[in-house]
C-alpha cells in the first residue's frame, strides 16, 4: 500500500473548501491516516519546496504557503500517488482535466489549492518532513473488503 503527502494550501483553506477536497480523496477510496491544521514556517515552506529556489515563482510561493493556515494530511492507498495526483488535476488549473479539483476549482497556477507528492521519493521525504511517526494513525476501515478487495 502506498502512501502520499497532501496540503490544501492557504486558497483551498480560506475558500472552504477542506471538506471538499478530504471528501473527493475520500470517496476515492483513499485512506486519511494522518491530518493536522497548522501555520507554515519559513523553514518548513523552505525545506518543503527547497526543489524550486532559483525559480522565478520561489519568493511567491514560499509567501503563499505561509500566509495562512494549511491543512497537512498523509493519504494511503493502493497507486496513492497517482491516484491522488489525477484526483487533483495539472498543476496549471487551465491545463487539468474536467472533474478534478483544480479544473473545478481553481483558475490561476498560483492559486491551484492543493499540493501532492509526485513520486515515492518525494512522498517519503513530505511525510518525514511535516509528521511525527506518532501523529500517524494505520486503522482497519470496515469499507476495505469493497473498496479495495482482489478478484
Ligand atoms: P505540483 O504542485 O503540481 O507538483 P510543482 O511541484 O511543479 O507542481 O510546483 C509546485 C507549486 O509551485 C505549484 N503547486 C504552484 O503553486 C507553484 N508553481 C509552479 N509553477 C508555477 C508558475 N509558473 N507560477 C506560479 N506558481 C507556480
Amino acid at each position: 500500500m502506498e502512501r502520499t503527502f497532501v496540503l490544501i494550501k492557504p486558497d483551498g483553506v480560506q475558500r472552504g473548501l477542506s471538506g471538499e477536497i478530504i471528501k473527493r480523496l475520500e470517496q476515492r477510496g483513499l485512506k486519511l491516516i494522518a491530518c493536522k491544521f497548522l501555520s507554515v514556517s519559513q523553514e518548513l515552506a523552505e525545506k518543503h519546496y527547497a526543489a524550486h529556489v532559483g525559480k522565478p515563482f520561489y519568493a511567491g510561493l514560499i509567501k503563499y504557503i505561509s500566509s495562512a493556515p494549511v491543512m497537512a494530511m498523509i493519504w494511503e492507498g493502493p497507486e496513492a500517488i497517482a491516484a491522488v495526483r489525477q484526483t487533483m488535476g495539472a498543476t496549471d488549473p487551465v491545463k487539468a482535466d474536467p472533474g478534478s479539483i483544480r479544473h473545478d476549482y481553481g483558475i490561476l497556477i498560483s492559486r491551484n489549492l492543493t499540493h501532492a507528492s509526485d513520486s515515492v521519493e518525494s512522498a517519503s521525504f513530505e511525510i518525514n518532513l511535516w509528521f511525527t511517526p506518532e501523529e500517524i494513525f494505520p486503522w482497519d476501515r470496515c469499507s476495505d473488503p469493497w473498496l479495495l478487495g482482489k478478484n
